[in-house]
């Protein structure tokens, strides 16, 4: 049977949410496996569709390749960022992946984590996924 997930779409783009909790990779690994990404932000306008959400999830940014250069998972460098105050810091030098980590009054809601922690993550990608089950 066909079985459409929920994704929701905003712009060209198409977000998938998920509950469960992963490391950054295998959230990624996820993401990848249904033809998506994690999700890449662009604008102050995705950073609010997300943070409706209201979720505490990896997006696809990571410097675990150079500490202190941010890239997303497509290796474009960050256009426009939204770090927590005071972020990111690479706390215990351990810390190479952002999570969304929602706040209440304010739209700078990224902190870097270690990639090992467990969280929610978001897909992005340019179609709906539709994923035939035995
Ligand atoms: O105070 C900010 C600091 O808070 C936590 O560390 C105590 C965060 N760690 C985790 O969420 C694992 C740090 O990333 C954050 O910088
Ligand atoms: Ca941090």
């Amino acid at each position: 049977r066909l079985f459409l997930q929920e994704w929701k779409q905003f712009g060209s783009s198409y977000y998938y949410f998920f509950n469960k909790e992963k490391s950054w990779s295998a959230a990624r690994q996820d993401c990848r496996e249904r033809g998506a990404d994690l999700v890449i932000i662009n604008s102050r306008e995705e950073q609010e569709f997300i943070k409706k959400e209201n979720k505490y999830v990896w997006i696809g940014l990571s410097d675990a390749k150079s500490e202190g250069q941010w890239k997303w998972v497509d290796e474009s460098p960050l256009s426009t960022a939204f770090w927590r105050s005071g972020e990111p810091n690479n706390a215990n030098g351990d810390e190479n992946c952002a999570v969304f980590s929602t706040t209440a009054d304010t739209l700078k809601a990224w902190n870097d984590i270690p990639c090992s922690y467990e969280a929610g993550w978001i897909c992005e990608s340019t179609q709906p996924y539709v994923r035939r089950l035995q």
